[in-house]
């Protein structure tokens, strides 16, 4: 069983209790999936409330801290130097689909580092957590970064831009990256979900994961839960400014830098 901290305890107590909800609101997506309306309305209600729910318990428990959140965007605290990181759906399109591919997701940023993570997938009861120097867990379970070594062996997830996200050029971009990476790995997956794609690479399921155009919400837990696991964080540049700049790849200690490599020259 591994050690918690209160503050950790606070963080999977906030996800629960708002995924309880959230899980009865994802029931009744299905049913909506055939009104012509579709079910978006309903979704971003829920994306809304489920943010609520999360605000109201962290800050029940630390009154002072400041807010990043998906929906309601930055709330100053009292405390200048910490701050809550929230996503209350990552995979808001698999949400309204009906595809139970999606997380809850708190961050706590210390003057300005991320030092504890959440990402909770509901609906498969699988709570990814990390706290800094304390190593990374699934449930009451420690997980690691991959060990494969062989490229050509080894699974990659990204994201990929769409309608409404990125412009022409981001398509093109990203059309490259795949073709480089599909052609030299086992395989590509694109899930909808980068906080639960970072928690894969962290309990070793893909080795590596790379997208473009986050926000820190996307990105902030699952940052930390995959170096506590072993594995290597860095943005496309190969800087620490994953946060700012949007862009990420992340993979285990020997393939980080091969994907990195093979992602910049597809690009340029
Ligand atoms: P979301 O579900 O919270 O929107 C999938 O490629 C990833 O991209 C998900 O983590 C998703 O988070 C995020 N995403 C989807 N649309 C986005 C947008 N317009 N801007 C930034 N991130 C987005
Ligand atoms: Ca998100």
């Amino acid at each position: 069983m591994a050690l918690q901290s209160a503050i950790i305890n606070v963080m999977k107590q906030a996800a629960r209790k708002a995924s309880i909800r959230l899980k009865r609101d994802y029931g009744e997506v299905d049913q909506l999936q055939v009104s012509q309306k579709g079910p978006s309305d309903f979704v971003t209600a829920a994306d809304v409330r489920t943010e609520r729910i999360l605000k109201e318990e962290l800050t029940r428990a630390r009154p002072n801290f400041g807010f990043l959140m998906e929906e309601a965007g930055e709330v100053k605290g009292v405390d200048p130097n910490c701050r809550w990181i929230v996503d209350p759906i990552d995979g808001t399109t698999n949400f309204i689909h009906g595809i139970a591919h999606f997380a809850i997701c708190i961050a706590l940023e210390e003057l300005g580092q991320i030092t504890a993570g959440v990402i909770l997938d509901p609906i498969n009861e699988q709570l990814f957590w990390a706290e800094k120097g304390q190593g990374a867990f699934l449930n009451d379970r420690r997980i690691r970064a991959s060990a494969r070594t062989n490229f050509s062996q080894s699974i990659f997830a990204t994201g990929i831009p769409f309608n409404g996200r990125g412009t022409p050029f981001d398509h093109e971009t990203s059309l490259k990256e795949i073709g480089a990476v599909m052609s030299a790995s086992a395989g590509i997956r694109r899930f909808g979900s980068a906080a639960l794609d970072l928690a894969y690479v962290a309990a070793g399921r893909f080795d590596g994961f790379w997208e473009s155009g986050l926000k820190p919400w996307d990105i902030a837990a699952g940052i930390l839960v995959v170096r506590e696991a072993g594995g290597i964080v860095s943005d496309l540049t190969g800087q620490d400014k994953m946060l700012d700049t949007g862009s990420i790849v992340a993979a285990n200690p020997v393939l980080h830098k091969p994907l990195l490599d093979m992602i910049f020259s597809a690009r340029n």
